[in-house]
């Protein structure tokens, strides 16, 4: 029998806020910093400005099986971390054979995608895109704009979520400020 009844969430596009979520999650510097190319100016910014919020998930619960769509905003805040690009951590999904959609609704930001067998893809997102990652591809978002980066996923219940792996070894990509503005280059650190 179907345990979940059907909802509606309100999204807030600006803010990525929504009306009732199951949960928040925040990361903050101190939850990532060793995943920033600069780790020394990482530590910098903890010991001397002190922590900062970097992103936020606002979601909607749903049970881990077959057929069930979670589903959740995110909004990385504008910033940099040295020459990098505040951005998520990043996972491949455990089960490496379910994909996820995201869809822009503010804001400007680069999506990261490689896969283990060397693959790389980096995918501008704006408000209204709707990007696709494909099964087998780990992924990361990134702000590269001045304002609130916010987007929209869907993914299904039993993805589940591998983030072991990119804090071992990282993106085989990096987003970086370049003469003025975004650009992509070679994770020399890339394990
Ligand atoms: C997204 C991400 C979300 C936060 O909903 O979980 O943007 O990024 P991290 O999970 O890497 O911290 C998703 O890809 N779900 O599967
Ligand atoms: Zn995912």
């Amino acid at each position: 029998m179907p345990a979940i009844s059907p909802f509606v969430t309100e999204v807030d596009f600006a803010s990525g806020d929504l009306s009732a979520p199951d949960y928040i999650i925040q990361r903050k510097l101190s939850d990532m910093a060793a995943m920033y190319a600069d780790a020394g100016e990482a530590a910098r910014i903890l010991a001397e400005e002190g922590d900062r919020l970097i992103y936020e998930v606002q979601g909607m619960e749903l049970p881990a099986e077959e057929g069930q769509i979670p589903h959740c905003t995110t909004r990385i805040l504008p910033g940099r971390i040295g020459d990098e690009y505040h951005m998520t951590k990043g996972h491949y999904h455990a089960r490496r054979e379910q994909g996820e959609v995201y869809f822009g609704l503010s804001g400007r930001g680069c999506l990261v995608m490689q896969t283990e067998a060397g693959e790389t893809s980096v995918q501008e997102m704006v408000a209204g895109s709707a990007a696709y990652v494909p099964p087998y591809w780990a992924h990361r978002t990134v702000n590269v704009g001045d304002e609130d980066f916010v987007f929209f996923s869907v993914w299904e219940a039993r993805a589940g979520h591998d983030y072991g792996t990119i804090e071992r070894d990282g993106f085989r990509k990096l987003v970086l400020l370049r003469d003025g503005g975004p650009a992509v280059v070679d994770n020399a650190k890339y394990a």
